[in-house]
């Protein structure tokens, strides 16, 4: 039989792509490497693919140390922590599990939003707290027919509208291409876009040109009756300004599924009341999860048996 192909996983997957990748080829796992620079000095020149999560990518150090590389395969749609330009430049592509996820991602920015606007979080403390009995719970605001302005309005960031749409809230976005959807007003820039909006929802990516660009300026902005929801990245976010926004009530909450440092994540956010915090799971349901990891699998045995990926980033 013929030798198995040669893969480098980055960072632990999924079980159920764990066991598919192992089934099909010789895996290498870089983080149970003692020294991962010596391992990749020994054995670099024999990886043809990575596999790698949205969160995690691929440190610019260990594709250099590649030499064979020719696919990167990412389980999510994130390429923030991939140097795109150093793959194009080596001719290596990048795979991405690009409209599997975008339900899942759209779905849980609503249910920030609705659990921020709602107070769901303290709502069931207060019950299971006894309080009912004692005291009238407190009252949330109004979400439907309310301003929602999104940030990135490809696909995640317009299925987030079309839900929203579905709440008759009024839609903005800032985008670099208008919509054609009736309705949706495009602003020209992000402080434009948060003086409008009484929900601010952040769907683009984390890279370079989006770094931190929700600060103080934003938030103030924003105003002391806004939500922020982030289902993008946490270096979206100036976080310093954002955790004093939301103690001084400079805004009215934020719902948030992303940090910077993730998953030690800045622990002044546990004491902030008008929060609901998500451990980064927009895309964690079992069905999308499945999906995603057949994603990366069919990418990989495709290009194997092809040259060809399946869903390369354009
Ligand atoms: C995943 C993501 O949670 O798609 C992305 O970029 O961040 C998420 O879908 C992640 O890739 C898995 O750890």
């Amino acid at each position: 039989p013929a030798m198995k192909q040669q893969i480098l996983i980055i960072q632990p997957l999924m079980p159920a792509l764990s066991e598919m990748l192992h089934r099909d080829y010789q895996c290498h796992r870089l983080y149970e490497q003692p020294d991962a620079a010596a391992w990749l000095q020994q054995h670099g020149q024999t990886i043809h693919a990575v596999a790698t999560r949205g969160d995690v990518g691929l440190a610019a150090e260990v594709m250099a140390a590649l030499p064979a590389l020719e696919v990167i395969a990412v389980f999510g749609v994130g390429t923030d922590a991939i140097d795109l330009a150093a793959a194009r430049d080596r001719g290596i592509t990048v795979t991405v599990t690009a409209d599997i996820l975008t339900d899942d991602v759209a779905d849980l920015a609503l249910a920030l939003m609705l659990s921020v606007s709602r107070q769901i979080v303290a709502q069931d403390a207060f019950l299971r707290a006894g309080e009912w009995a004692n005291r009238p719970p407190v009252l949330g605001s109004k979400l439907s027919g309310k301003r929602v302005g999104i940030l990135g309005l490809g696909r995640i960031g317009s299925a987030i509208a079309r839900r929203c749409a579905a709440f008759d809230m009024h839609i903005g976005y800032c985008n670099s291409r208008q919509s054609d959807e009736p309705g949706w007003q495009r602003f020209g820039d992000l402080h434009q876009l948060a003086l409008f909006s009484d929900v601010l929802v952040l769907a683009v990516p984390g890279d370079a040109r989006n770094y931190k660009v929700v600060d103080r300026e934003v938030l103030n902005a924003l105003g002391s009756q806004g939500v922020l929801i982030n289902v993008a990245r946490g270096a979206v976010v100036n976080e310093d300004d954002l955790i004093a926004a939301l103690e001084n009530h400079t805004i009215a909450g934020a719902g948030l599924d992303v940090f910077e440092g993730e998953p030690a994540i800045d622990p002044r956010f546990f004491a902030l009341e008008n929060t609901v915090l998500t451990p980064h799971i927009a895309s964690a349901t079992a069905e999308t999860r499945q999906a995603m990891a057949q994603n990366v699998a069919d990418n990989l045995a495709s290009w194997f048996a092809h040259g060809k990926a399946i869903t390369p980033v354009a």
